[in-house]
């Protein structure tokens, strides 16, 4: 079996190349009582899907019992000799534990089950950095990262943080602990600039997207939802898609023609998943946040998933975090081909799906593009604006925008009627009332 209380202290690089490479046989460890009516094992097997998508082999699962359940993951003496005996049988050399653990408990799990212990934010994170592609992309998952790992560094170094103990004295330990801290400190400022030079430039490009007349619909669901197979479906492309969780990080959009002939724009998008790390929420917030800035949201719920209507809540929480709670949304069962033919339908399906569809075989997709035009005609509103003639931009918006009525030309400007998406007349009020014009 692997040793792991190495003396030799590991940087945070070492860290990020953790899983660089090799199958790696994990125990899963979970607790009862998780989240709402997620039970243990639901919560586990999605852990077993995430560690598979590391490649880590999953070779056996504990649970253990909980007093409370917002008490903090304790796994007792009794039974850690349980878990460490059960690893040592099936050659497990990491346990993962389905929590988030502070750096002080982990490491004494790892000397008490003398094993590799990894907490279910890390492979969260390991996940995201295999998959970020962009620029973007990878600067947010570094962040993300950095800011796990930076609150954990105390302690790394037991053997060399002792010697600092006397007054006015800074031993080696403490020393080297602290230079860590500087450097990723460091590193952190410096990947907080690259980001902002990124963002500058999508915000430009997401600007000049504004100015095209297109509704913008994004898809979001939980991960492994079937979002791609969707886009891919309905904009004949080839976004990856994958039996895997987080196949997509970053956005993409193409324009497609529904069947009235209206041209839109539609968004792929990452998916939720319960218990998000808020590290990565924090470091996402502003890739995420575009999904706000959406006409209409489509909803793909994985109906074939035992839990969709838990994993359907969990999104709707993500999407009212991220200011998008207000936003249209259509929801979809997908993935009706799994779903038994005999099966008594879920209460909630009839009150919260508009339509059930096969992205994969393309079933009911030509009622999904009707009803996205349908719903698009529902959020659009007739308003009349009073445009002083200064804000002349203003004037073009609302014609590109929507379908202006009647326009009268007065002293101080022009007064508009015009039907538009609900969401561009907000935001031509708020820049009208502001001036921002
Ligand atoms: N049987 C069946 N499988 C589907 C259907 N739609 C998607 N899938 C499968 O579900 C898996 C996940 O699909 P994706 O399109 O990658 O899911 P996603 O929502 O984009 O997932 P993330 O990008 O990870 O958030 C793939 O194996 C798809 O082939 C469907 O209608 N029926
Ligand atoms: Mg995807």
């Amino acid at each position: 079996m692997r040793r792991l209380s190495t003396p030799e202290p590991r940087s945070w690089q070492d860290d990020l190349a953790a899983f660089a490479g090799g199958v790696e046989r994990a125990y899963l460890v979970g607790a009862e009582a998780q989240n709402g009516a997620w039970t243990a094992e639901d919560s586990l097997k999605e852990l077993a899907d995430l560690c598979r998508t590391l490649e880590l082999e999953v070779v056996g699962r504990a649970v253990i019992r909980r007093g409370r359940k917002d008490a903090p993951f304790r796994i007792g003496q009794g039974k850690r000799g349980e878990i460490r005996q059960r690893c040592q049988e099936v050659r497990a050399g990491t346990v993962v534990v389905d929590a988030e653990l502070s750096g002080s408990y982990q490491r004494d799990l790892q000397a008490g089950l003398d094993v590799r212990v990894l907490d279910r934010t890390q492979i969260i994170l390991d996940i995201f950095a295999r998959r970020a592609r962009t620029r973007e992309g990878k600067l947010q998952v570094e962040v993300a990262r950095l800011n796990y790992l930076l609150p954990r560094l105390a302690g790394r170094w037991p053997e060399l943080s002792r010697l600092g103990g006397g007054i006015g004295t800074r031993g080696p330990g403490e020393t080297r602990l602290e230079m860590e801290r500087r450097r990723l400190r460091r590193r952190l400022a410096d990947l907080r600039r690259d980001l902002e030079e990124v963002r500058q430039h999508r915000e430009l490009l997401r600007t000049s997207r504004k100015q095209v007349p297109f509704p913008l619909l994004a898809l979001v669901g939980y991960t492994n939802a079937g979002k791609s197979t969707l886009f891919n479906a309905m904009t004949r492309s080839e976004v990856l898609v994958e039996d895997r969780l987080f196949a997509t990080l970053d956005p993409t959009t193409r324009a497609i023609v529904l069947p009235n002939h209206q041209q839109i724009l539609l968004t792929d998008t990452v998916g939720f998943i319960q218990r998000l790390p808020p590290q990565l929420v924090a470091a996402f917030r502003a890739t995420l946040e575009e999904v706000a800035e959406a006409d209409l949201l489509v909803h793909v719920v994985d109906g074939s998933h035992p839990r969709w209507p838990e994993q359907a809540a969990t999104v709707d929480a993500v999407l009212a975090e991220l200011g998008a709670g207000d936003l249209p949304v259509l929801t979809v069962l997908n993935k009706l081909d799994r779903m038994p033919e005999d099966a008594v339908p879920h209460p909630a399906a009839a009150e919260r799906a508009a339509l059930t569809i096969s992205a994969l075989h393309g079933w009911n997709l030509d009622r999904l593009r009707d009803r996205i035009a349908q719903a698009l005609v529902a959020t659009r509103c007739r308003i009349s604006l009073a445009v002083p003639y200064k804000h002349g931009n203003l004037l073009q918006l609302l014609r590109a925008k929507g379908q202006v009525l009647s326009e009268e030309y007065g002293e101080h400007g022009v007064v508009v009627e015009v039907e538009i998406e609900r969401t561009w007349a907000d935001r031509i009020r708020h820049r009208l009332a502001t001036g921002s014009a």
